[in-house]
């Protein structure tokens, strides 16, 4: 990558790439008031933890570049879905979608979901992503800006984050063994997650029997 082409980029992008954290800032608050919220109401808080980033300059050029668009900051704003990210990570399948339908419900935006739990991506990757509208009241106007929510449970972050370092970001071909045996690894995940799930309710309803 061309350093002036990046130091140019950055420069123009200034506003936009702000714009972006500001969204992140508006839909973390609500994530986190929910998180303590149902943690008191229900002594059970749905969220483990929550990670957030602006895509760095760096990635959004690259992106632009491997698309064939044009590399400018509105070009990334109106292309790319990924340049505001926020991965929620929860304890039990069922709080993954207890998230989604606490933003519906405030009607958040969503503009679109990819439900790569119902229908797991081939390489195994479990998750569910949402493409998100935020309203972000700057002093004189207000602005939507796209946001993409990554929501997934503990055992689907850990085979995200081990097969990321191993294989997501290599770009080359991954063997074949090597594919089966993480695929492999994903549906004891799976399972681990379904045997949590079944724990959690059982534990759920004895409570309420109480
Ligand atoms: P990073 O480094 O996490 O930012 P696009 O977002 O347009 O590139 P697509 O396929 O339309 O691609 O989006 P999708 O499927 O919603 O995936 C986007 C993000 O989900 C990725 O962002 C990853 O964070 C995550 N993801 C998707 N598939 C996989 C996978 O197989 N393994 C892992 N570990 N993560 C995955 P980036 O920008 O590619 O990467």
């Amino acid at each position: 990558l061309d350093d002036s082409v990046l130091a140019d980029f950055v420069r123009r992008a200034t506003h936009i790439l702000r714009l972006h954290k500001f969204a992140i800032d508006e839909i973390m608050t609500k994530l986190r008031i929910w998180s303590e919220e149902f943690d008191h109401i229900h002594e059970h808080d749905p969220i483990e933890h929550i990670t957030s980033r602006v895509k760095s300059p760096a990635a959004i050029v690259a992106k632009l570049r491997r698309r064939g668009l044009p590399v400018d900051p509105e070009s990334a704003r109106r292309h790319l879905d990924d340049i505001a990210g926020v991965r929620v990570v929860c304890p039990f399948v069922s709080d993954v979608y207890l998230i989604r339908d606490l933003l519906r419900r405030h009607n958040m935006e969503i503009v679109q979901t990819k439900d790569y739990i119902a229908a797991p991506k081939p390489n195994g990757y479990r998750s569910l992503h949402l493409i998100m509208k935020v309203p972000v009241a700057l002093s004189d106007r207000s602005e939507l800006v796209t946001v993409e929510l990554q929501i997934r449970t503990i055992a689907m972050d850990f085979w995200a984050a081990a097969e990321h370092e191993l294989f997501y970001k290599s770009g080359g071909a991954v063997p074949p063994e090597f594919a089966a045996e993480l695929k492999a690894a994903a549906e004891i995940a799976a399972a681990l997650d379904a045997r949590m799930l079944a724990l959690h309710q059982r534990s759920h309803n004895e409570q309420s029997a109480d």
